[in-house]
């Protein structure tokens, strides 16, 4: 059977796609901070498929090697990475940016991203098969204003991305990247400290993406035959033709 380790699966994308791999009777490693969202999953994903969780911050390089060595014989074959925890913090001008939001977005969205790569890749090469999905966005193709320090990270994690194709490749490992648009998650709610006020305004007068659009995409890709391999996608809301061109009905 096949076993998945998805990173950030406590809420949006990350946690439909662990729903929808449960469908396709893939085995989860399913990762966070938060234990009870991770627990609660566990109980529901378990009725299908083989669930182990693990509650530890992409941040703390320790925590990660030391959650990934930890992870049970009956998991340790992973064959599908979902590099997915991340978010924007903060929406600011470059002049007025908060140094803790930047902290927060390089060592989450980048370096976490690095930190779980770095823990999982010779598990791969020494199975010689594996399948990294790096989670990007239309924000690490583009760059929108007051955007700066998000933008920067996740254009960090296309070139990941680019480079892990280059370095796997000789090792027989499929890398590619998923790139959203606007998609509905807790995503503008922590972006934006909890204002969920402002939070709903990023969705409101268009249709936006779901979470599950996106882990639908993802089933998707890494459901393709082993010489198929789905390298860059973007995906936009019907609405959405840039990271600043929106159609709204308001
Ligand atoms: P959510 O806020 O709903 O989910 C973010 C996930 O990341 C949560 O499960 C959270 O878990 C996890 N996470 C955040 N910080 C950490 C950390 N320090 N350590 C471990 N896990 C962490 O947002 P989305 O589902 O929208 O975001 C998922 C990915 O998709 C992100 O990389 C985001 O940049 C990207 N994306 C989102 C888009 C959107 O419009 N929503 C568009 C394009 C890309 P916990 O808090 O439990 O640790
Ligand atoms: C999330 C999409 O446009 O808010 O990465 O940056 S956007």
């Amino acid at each position: 059977m096949t076993t998945a380790l998805i990173t950030g699966a406590t809420s949006g994308i990350g946690k439909s796609t662990a729903i929808e791999f449960a469908k396709h009777r893939i085995n989860l490693i399913i990762c966070g901070r938060r234990q009870d969202r991770l627990g609660e999953l566990q109980k529901e994903l378990s009725k299908s498929v083989a669930v182990h969780t693990l509650c530890f911050d992409v941040r703390d390089k320790q925590e990660v090697s030391k959650s990934i060595e930890s992870i049970p014989a009956k998991f340790g074959k992973i064959d599908i990475l979902i590099n997915n925890a991340g978010n924007a913090h903060g929406l600011d001008p470059i002049q007025t940016g908060s140094l803790e939001d930047w902290d927060a977005m390089i060592d989450i969205n980048v370096k976490g991203l690095l930190y779980v790569s770095k823990a999982i890749i010779p598990k791969m090469i020494a199975q010689k098969s594996g399948h990294i999905i790096n989670i990007g966005s239309i924000a690490g193709k583009e760059v929108y204003p007051n955007g700066n320090v998000y933008c920067a990270s996740k254009h960090a994690v296309d070139a990941i991305n680019k480079g892990m194709q280059m370095d796997l490749n000789p090792y027989g490992i499929k890398v590619g990247a998923i790139h959203p648009g606007l998609v509905e998650t807790e995503f503008s709610n922590v972006r934006f400290k909890g204002d969920d006020k402002r939070a709903d305004t990023v969705y409101n007068g268009f249709d936006p993406l779901t979470p599950e659009n996106i882990a639908d995409i993802i089933a998707f890709v890494v459901t393709r035959p082993y010489h198929v391999n789905i390298a860059d996608l973007i995906v936009f809301p019907t609405a959405q033709a840039s990271s600043t061109i929106v159609k709204k009905s308001l």
